[in-house]
């Protein structure tokens, strides 16, 4: 066991009052900006770029600061045609069968179906794994804490990070989604969390006509 070890704090920055203010909107207002796109185009994206979106998510806080994540990139056409064989045959389930009716109808005015193309056409695709424990040198489990509130905070930070790249991002999550850690060969102490498809969108890309809940609406000071 690790004793406790601290350091100074030395790349924290504060800004002058404007400058913080100028900077929280300038943020703000990008962030807006972002749009879940389902029509990628085949461009591809530089492999310096992914692996700085990941590098990003990797600082995200943890539980006890287990990090419990691995991201596995995914540009190789097979993998990802047989990724897009399994997922879709879930889908095919999820939509014709497992779904509540009510389910369906809060889908409907995003137009998702059974048919995941983007899973093939995308360059990209990064699938996040949680790891709910882990396995010590001598084969025993090391539990790890709050992995999903974990794994979703990097996750976030990823679409974020991509987004500020100029690139575009899909959450995917067929469901279940055993099937990636054969297809990638993940050990059994990682669970999919999602599939993050990423890429540049095709030229006559559309997005479905949503809106924001107002900022007074999401927020309460006390
Ligand atoms: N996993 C399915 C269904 C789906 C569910 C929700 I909630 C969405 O916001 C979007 C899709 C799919 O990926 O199509």
């Amino acid at each position: 066991m690790k004793d406790t070890d601290f350091i100074p704090l030395e790349n924290y920055r504060e800004y002058p009052p404007a400058e913080m203010r100028k900077r929280a909107k300038h943020f703000a207002d990008d962030i807006s900006r972002r749009r879940t796109v389902r029509m990628f185009s085949d461009r591809p994206v530089p492999r310096e770029v992914i692996e700085d979106c990941i590098r990003a998510a990797g600082c995200a806080p943890s539980g006890a600061n287990r990090q419990p994540w691995h991201f596995v990139v995914v540009g190789d056409a097979a993998i990802k045609r047989q990724i897009r064989e399994a997922a879709e045959a879930e889908e095919h389930e999820f939509y014709t069968r497992r779904a509540p009716q009510a389910w369906l109808e809060v889908l409907t005015p995003l137009g998702t179906d059974e048919k995941k193309p983007f899973l093939e056409v995308a360059p990209q695709l990064i699938v996040v794994f949680e790891q709910r424990y882990e396995v010590a040198a001598d084969g025993t489990r090391v539990k790890n804490y709050y992995t999903q509130e974990s794994v979703g905070i990097a996750t976030g930070i990823l679409i974020t990070a991509i987004h500020n790249a100029g690139l575009v991002s899909l959450t995917h999550t067929p469901s279940p989604m055993g099937f990636l850690n054969e297809i990638l060969g993940r050990p059994a102490n990682e669970r999919p969390f999602l599939i993050l498809v990423v890429g540049f969108p095709a030229k006559d890309a559309v997005v479905p006509n949503i809106v924001r809940r107002a900022p007074n609406e999401i927020m309460t000071f006390l």
